[in-house]
C-alpha cells in the first residue's frame, strides 16, 4: 500500500500558541475532553470485562470536535450523530449514568437498553441519536431542519458524521436539499482519515472534502479538529453563520483517532508510527500544555479535573451495575401491536 493511500501525510506540528477564551471557558473544554476520554477508557475496559456487549466504537483522540462544537449549540438546537457518538451525548448534558447504563443494556439507559451504544438517544436534550447506518444521520438532520424551517422555529441542527459517509447516496442528497431549500443545517465531517479500515484517499477521487460541499454551493470551513481552540471557533462561525438565515455550512474537523475502529479491528491498515505521531497532536495533552503556559492551569488542578471526571465514572458504573434488566416478557412491547 502506498503512503498516499494511508492517513494523510505529512502530520502537521501539535496545535500551540496562546488560548484567547476566558479561562473559565478553557477549563470546561478541558474538563469536558477529559471526562469523555475517562469514560471511554473504562468502557473499554468493561467490555473485555463483559459487561458492555455488542459494538463499540471509541472517539478517542477526537475529543476536541465534541468539546469544541457542543457548547457552540443553544438548548433548543437539535442534534445528530453517529455510531461513536458517546462524547456528543455526555456534552449535551445526558448524564454519564444514563449513557452507562445504556452500554450495559440496563432499563434505566436513556435509551431504556435497547439501544446499546450506538443508539444513544435523549428527547429532552434533543439528542436524536446515534445511528449506526454510515450516513444514515444526514437525511435524518434535514428532515429535522426542514421541520424547524416550516414550523418557523429558531433552530440549527448540528448533524455530526464521519468521512465515509461522504462516499453514501444519502450524503449527496442531503446537501443538496439542504442547500437548495436554504436549511438550518450544520455538517459537521469529523475526518479521521478512515472509514473502518479504508483510507479516505482509496475510496474517494476527490480527498478535499469541502470541494464537495462547495460543489453543492454550501458555505465551507476547514478545521484542525485536534485543536479545541480552532473547532469551538469553527463551531460558533458555522453557528452563526445558521442562525443568520444564510442556509447550511459544512465544517471538516480534521481529526484521528487513536483506538482501533470498534472493539473488533485489527488495524492492519495503518502503522503504528502514524497513530504515535498522530498521539503528539493528542486535544488533551497539548491544549492542557497551553494552558499551563500562559499561567492558567497548574499540575494540581489538572490532576483535580481528572479526579473528577473519575469519580464521575465510578458513579456512573455503580449505577449502570445497579440498574434493572427489562422483564423477558416485556421484549415485544413497542415492537409489534398488542
Ligand atoms: C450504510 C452502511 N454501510 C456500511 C456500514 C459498515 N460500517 C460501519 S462503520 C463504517 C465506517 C464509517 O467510517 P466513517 O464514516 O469515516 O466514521 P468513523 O467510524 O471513522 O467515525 C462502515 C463502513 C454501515 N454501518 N452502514
Ligand atoms: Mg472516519
Amino acid at each position: 500500500m502506498s503512503a498516499q493511500v494511508r492517513g494523510q501525510t505529512p502530520i502537521s506540528p501539535p496545535p500551540s500558541g496562546p488560548v484567547p477564551f476566558p479561562r473559565e471557558l478553557s477549563l470546561r473544554l478541558l474538563a469536558d475532553m477529559v471526562r469523555i476520554r475517562r469514560m471511554e477508557e473504562k468502557c473499554a475496559e468493561l467490555y473485555g470485562a463483559g459487561k458492555i456487549r455488542g459494538f463499540l466504537h471509541l472517539y478517542i483522540g477526537e475529543e476536541a470536535v465534541a468539546a469544541g462544537a457542543l457548547p457552540a449549540l443553544a438548548p433548543e438546537d437539535d442534534i445528530v450523530a453517529t455510531y461513536r457518538e458517546h462524547g456528543h451525548a455526555l456534552l449535551r448534558g445526558v448524564s454519564m449514568k444514563a449513557i452507562m447504563a445504556e452500554m450495559f443494556g440496563k432499563r434505566e439507559g436513556c435509551s431504556r437498553g435497547r439501544g446499546g451504544s450506538m443508539h444513544l438517544f435523549d428527547a429532552a436534550t434533543r439528542f436524536y441519536g446515534g445511528n449506526a447506518i454510515v450516513g444514515g444521520g444526514l437525511p435524518l438532520a434535514v428532515g429535522l431542519a426542514l421541520a424547524s424551517s416550516l414550523r418557523k422555529e429558531k433552530r440549527v441542527t448540528a448533524c455530526f458524521f464521519g468521512e465515509g459517509a461522504v462516499a453514501e447516496g444519502a450524503f449527496h442528497e442531503s446537501m443538496n436539499l439542504a442547500q437548495l431549500w436554504r436549511l438550518p443545517v450544520a455538517f459537521f465531517c469529523e475526518n479521521n482519515l478512515y472509514a473502518m479500515g479504508t483510507a479516505l484517499a482509496r475510496s474517494e477521487s476527490q480527498t478535499d472534502l469541502c470541494v464537495k460541499a462547495a460543489a453543492f454551493g454550501m458555505a465551507t470551513l476547514k478545521v484542525d479538529g485536534m485543536d479545541v481552540v480552532a473547532t469551538h471557533e469553527a463551531a460558533k462561525q458555522a453557528c452563526a453563520h445558521v442562525r443568520a438565515g444564510k442556509g447550511p455550512v459544512f465544517v471538516e474537523f480534521q481529526t484521528y483517532r487513536f483506538r482501533a475502529h470498534s472493539m473488533f479491528d485489527a488495524e492492519l491498515y495503518r502503522e503504528k508510527s502514524e497513530v504515535e505521531q498522530w498521539k503528539t497532536r493528542g486535544p488533551i495533552h497539548t491544549f492542557s500544555a497551553r494552558l499551563k503556559a500562559q499561567g492558567e492551569l497548574t499540575e494540581p488542578q489538572f490532576l483535580e479535573i481528572d479526579a473528577a471526571a473519575m469519580r464521575e465514572v465510578d458513579e456512573a458504573v455503580a449505577f449502570a451495575e445497579a440498574g434493572t434488566w427489562e422483564p423477558v416478557e416485556d421484549l415485544a412491547k413497542d415492537v409489534y401491536a398488542p
